[in-house]
This record gives structure tokens, C-alpha cells and sequence, in this order.
């Protein structure tokens, strides 16, 4: 992920700490500085030293006066601010960018996640996994969001075939070589682990206790499940992207070549054998089938473009050296 723009913002690292956390924030003065308390009992009772960024993404209240407090009273604490919302994602991306740690953890600021699980994450890492995944088991949220978030997760492991019962739980832990690959943006929090699993990266989930929201409100209505069900199709369409796209869309576009093909030839073979010509309603069909055809053909063909113009190192994820 390059950010060369922003990079004066970020490049004030700190010296290299064992567990980075990476907490985006949109509204949620109340809830950070018992955020930060808990953060910092759970990592230092491991034995181990921490940073956290908080990414302020636009928030409307005083959010950065907080993180500006808490930065002041903590060498650990580092804050970003960015000027207007522009959502969970490029916060994450920001904080990503920013992480000076190996493993990396994410972690919402409402305190619905509790700091003290970080531990049995780490553990997992360190066991060899390159992304877990918290699952909250017994949700604390509304009826409808439990439901319809059910319903997601099923679609997202059938698509993406990785099987967790929840992809969008904010608590989960990183290697850094995830977080340096993975490319967010707009609503994609959400598929992180469907992304990470595409580039071959280890993924789990592991089961986390869930709590109420204390302070504030959610930040997600109805767009979110608009939003989420678009987002579910690029990570589907991006299966392609280390293989070839006209292999996707050209077998979309042979089959229906095929059927129209078929289709139309058999008119044809009447019309020479002297049946006469007559429009109907399969004639039709197999017309509009070929031309489906060539517009999924020449998408395929397109989307090759697009992929021949990348860097070589764009096509692979390495996950480990030695
Ligand atoms: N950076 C950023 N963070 C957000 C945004 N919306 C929500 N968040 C943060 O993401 C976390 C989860 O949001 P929340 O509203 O609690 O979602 P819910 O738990 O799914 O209802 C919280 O830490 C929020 O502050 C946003 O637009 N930008
Ligand atoms: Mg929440």
C-alpha cells in the first residue's frame, strides 16, 4: 500500500513495539480513554510493548481533543485525524500504513470489544495464522442486525469459499504482512478476511465475548446492508484478479454463445431447407443470446486490458520469507 501523499502524516513511527492497535473512531470521545486504560493493562500484562493509532475519521465531536489528551499523557498513544468522514475503511487503511509492529490488531472504539482477548489472539498468530477473526458468538446488538448479518456471513463464505461465522467483527488480529497487502477502501472492512483468504493468507476466526454499546450510537442504518451485498460482488469479481478475467466472463460468454449459437442455427438449417423464415419468440432468444455472448466476451477482453497494464508484483502475495 502506497500513500506517498500522506506519508509525512505517518512516517513519525515509533521505535519498533511488539502489538500495534489500530482503533478507527468516528464520535467516540467517551469511550477512549477506558479504551486506551484497557488496552494497555491487557498488552503489558503479556509482557510486551504496544502502540496505538487512533484514526479520528471526521468526527463532528471532540474525539481529537481526546486522542491529543491521551497522546499527551501516553508515549504509546499516536492520533490521525482526517478532515471529513471517509469511513471505516480508509481509517483502517491509514492506520495500517502507519504500524511500526508485526502483529497488528484492530479493534472497534466503542468498547463493544474487550482489550483482554487481545492475549488469545496473539497466541493464534504466533501458532501461524496471518489473520484471525473474532466471532462474536452472542451478539449484543439489534434483532435485525443479527439477523440479516447471519445471512451475509452465509453468502460470504459460499462465495469466497471461507467458512466464518462472522467476517465483520472490529476485533481482529494481524500479521503486518496482511495488513500491508490487504487494499481497503469505501465499505470494505467488512471483507478483510474474504480478502486476505483470496491472496492465500492463513485465516480463522476465534470465538470473542461481545458487549453492548456503553456510550454513543452505531454509526451504520440501512446503507450498510445495500452497501455490503455490492461490496460482496467486487470481492467475488476480484477472484480474478490473480487469475484471468476472460476465463471468467468468456465461459459466461461461450455458454451463451453456444445456446444462441445453437439456437439460431437450427432456424437457419430450416430456412435452407426451405421452411421459410418466420420470427418467434426462440428465434428472438437465440438472437439476444449472441449478443450477450459478445458483450461478456469483450468485458473478459477488457478486464484482460486492465490486468496486462499492472506491475508484475501486483499479481502475488507473498506471505512468508526467510
Ligand atoms: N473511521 C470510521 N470509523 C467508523 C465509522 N463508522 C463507524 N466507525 C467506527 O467503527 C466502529 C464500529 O462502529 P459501530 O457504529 O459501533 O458499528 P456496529 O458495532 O456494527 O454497530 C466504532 O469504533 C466506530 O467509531 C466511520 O465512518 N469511520
Ligand atoms: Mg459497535
Amino acid at each position: 500500500m502506497s500513500n506517498a501523499g500522506n506519508s509525512d502524516l505517518t512516517t513519525k513511527k515509533n521505535t519498533r513495539c511488539d502489538i500495534a492497535v489500530v482503533v478507527p473512531a468516528f464520535n467516540e470521545a467517551e469511550s477512549l480513554p477506558e479504551l486506551i486504560d484497557r488496552i494497555d493493562a491487557a498488552i503489558t500484562g503479556m509482557g510486551k510493548t504496544w502502540e496505538a493509532w487512533i484514526i479520528d475519521d471526521g468526527s463532528t465531536d471532540n474525539t481529537f481533543a481526546v486522542v491529543e489528551e491521551l497522546a499527551t499523557a501516553r508515549p504509546q498513544v499516536h492520533g490521525l485525524s482526517f478532515g471529513r468522514n471517509f469511513g471505516k475503511a480508509a481509517a483502517l487503511a491509514a492506520g495500517f500504513e502507519a504500524v511500526s509492529a508485526d502483529l497488528v490488531i484492530t479493534m472497534d472504539a466503542d468498547l463493544q470489544d474487550d482489550p483482554a482477548e487481545i492475549p488469545a489472539f496473539a497466541k493464534l498468530i504466533d501458532e501461524g495464522y496471518d489473520l484471525v477473526s473474532g466471532w462474536k458468538q452472542d451478539r449484543k446488538d439489534s434483532f435485525i442486525k443479527n439477523k440479516t448479518s447471519k445471512v451475509f456471513n452465509w453468502f460470504t463464505s459460499r462465495m469466497c469459499g471461507l467458512y466464518l461465522h462472522d467476517f465483520n467483527c472490529g476485533l481482529k488480529a494481524y500479521r503486518r504482512v496482511v495488513t500491508q497487502n490487504v487494499q481497503l477502501y469505501g465499505d470494505m472492512h467488512r471483507y478483510v478476511p474474504a480478502l486476505a483468504h483470496l491472496d492465500g493468507f492463513k485465516v480463522t476466526e476465534m470465538p470473542v465475548k461481545h458487549f453492548a454499546r456503553k456510550y454513543g450510537q452505531t454509526k451504520y442504518g440501512m446503507a450498510r446492508f445495500i452497501n455490503g451485498f455490492l461490496d460482496l460482488l467486487t470481492v467475488y469479481f476480484l477472484h480474478a484478479r490473480h487469475t484471468s478475467p476472460l476465463h471468467f466472463f468468456g465461459r459466461i460468454g461461450l455458454v451463451s454463445f453456444t445456446a444462441g449459437g445453437g439456437i439460431s442455427g437450427w432456424f437457419l438449417l430450416r430456412w435452407a431447407l426451405g421452411y421459410g423464415m418466420h420470427v418467434r419468440p426462440i428465434l428472438v432468444l437465440g438472437l439476444i443470446l449472441i449478443v450477450v455472448a459478445l458483450q461478456f466476451i469483450s468485458l473478459g477482453l477488457i478486464a484482460e486490458l486492465i490486468v496486462a497494464g499492472r506491475r508484475p508484483e501486483e499479481s502475488y502475495r507473498i506471505a512468508r520469507r526467510v
